[in-house]
């Protein structure tokens, strides 16, 4: 029997579908999940199965291969990075909402690239506003029209190879960007699609998609708030990227760079070296994590 080797794509109840490369989705049984060096299998998780009958395409799980990370919603194992997906326009992009993002999946030392869509609907200086503010991030940032396969190239370089979790809030076209990314694979699981769920009680489960070799992408459903990472507000100022060439600059050794006189980080924002809506999104997060603590 040959053994192969699989990554999950998606689990409801004992049953996994397993993509594997050279031969498409495999439907696999998982007699007790615990067996697996005592782990639960997520999708993502890198498999050995045996496929007994590659005609049916059915299988059994064999090992789960060691897992490089996972994260916890949605519950996906080997994650290389985000995307975070806002609109330029319809719906007006909440920044607070994309740094509290950044900041969350740099504490999974996960690489974000922020793809701000919808680029037809923007006002005149909206792309080069959001690029100036953004460009000190650390993040990759992407313009595109997702109803326009024409501008997406840069998408899909960024997603090749990777395996890509795909946020954002609802209504900025985070489902457009995945039929996009995937529109046959969509359709060649569709019959194994049936068997695996879609049942009267089943919730909605993460899966992953299979772009093509080694590619694949995680849809999560829309958020519209996000909690802070639980960090210490004076550690906050570390995660700005933007701030770096400036620490150790200030009056104070130990400035957060908020109402202390002599500051430059302050001096750099007053500059137009540091984005002011990055810093004073900086200053809220900050006061909030202060808050945090203190009750
Ligand atoms: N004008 C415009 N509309 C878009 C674009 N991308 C998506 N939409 C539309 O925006 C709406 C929300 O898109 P959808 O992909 O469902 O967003 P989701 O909620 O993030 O999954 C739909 O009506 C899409 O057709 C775009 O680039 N430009
Ligand atoms: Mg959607
Ligand atoms: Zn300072």
């Amino acid at each position: 029997m040959v053994e192969r080797t699989g990554k999950i794509v998606k689990g409801v109840g004992g049953l996994y579908e397993v993509y594997v490369e050279d031969l498409g989705p495999v439907l696999c049984r998982a007699k007790g999940i615990l067996r697996y060096n005592g782990i639960r299998p997520l999708i993502g998780d890198n498999v050995k199965l045996s496929v007994p009958d590659e005609k049916k395409r059915e299988g059994n799980l064999l090992s789960v291969l060691p897992r490089r990370n996972s994260l916890i919603r949605p519950a996906v194992a080997n994650v290389d990075q985000a995307m975070v997906v806002f609109a330029v326009r319809d719906p007006e992009p909440h920044l607070n909402l994309l740094d509290r993002f950044l900041l969350l999946m740099q504490r999974e030392n996960l690489p974000v690239v922020i793809c701000f869509n919808k680029t037809d609907r923007a006002g005149e200086g909206d792309t080069e506003k959001l690029r100036d503010i953004y460009r000190g991030s650390g993040s990759k940032v992407l313009f595109v029209q997702a109803n326009n396969p024409d501008t997406m190239d840069a998408v899909y370089n960024e997603l090749l190879g990777k395996t890509t979790v795909l946020a954002g809030p609802s209504g900025v076209g985070k489902s457009t960007i995945m039929n996009f990314a995937q529109p046959e694979a969509a359709m060649e699981t569709g019959e194994l699609s049936g068997k695996i769920g879609r049942g009267k009680n089943t919730t909605r489960h993460s899966q992953l998609n299979y772009v093509t070799n080694g590619t694949y992408l995680c849809d999560t459903p829309g958020f519209s708030s996000l909690f802070l990472p639980d960090i210490a507000a004076d550690e906050l100022r570390f995660m700005y990227p933007e701030f770096s060439p400036y620490e150790g600059k200030c009056r104070f050794p130990d400035c957060v760079h908020r109402k202390e006189p002599d500051c430059a980080v302050k001096e750099a924002v007053e500059a137009g070296h540091i984005a002011r809506e990055r810093y004073d999104n900086y200053t809220l997060l900050y006061e909030e994590l202060a808050a945090k603590r203190k009750w």
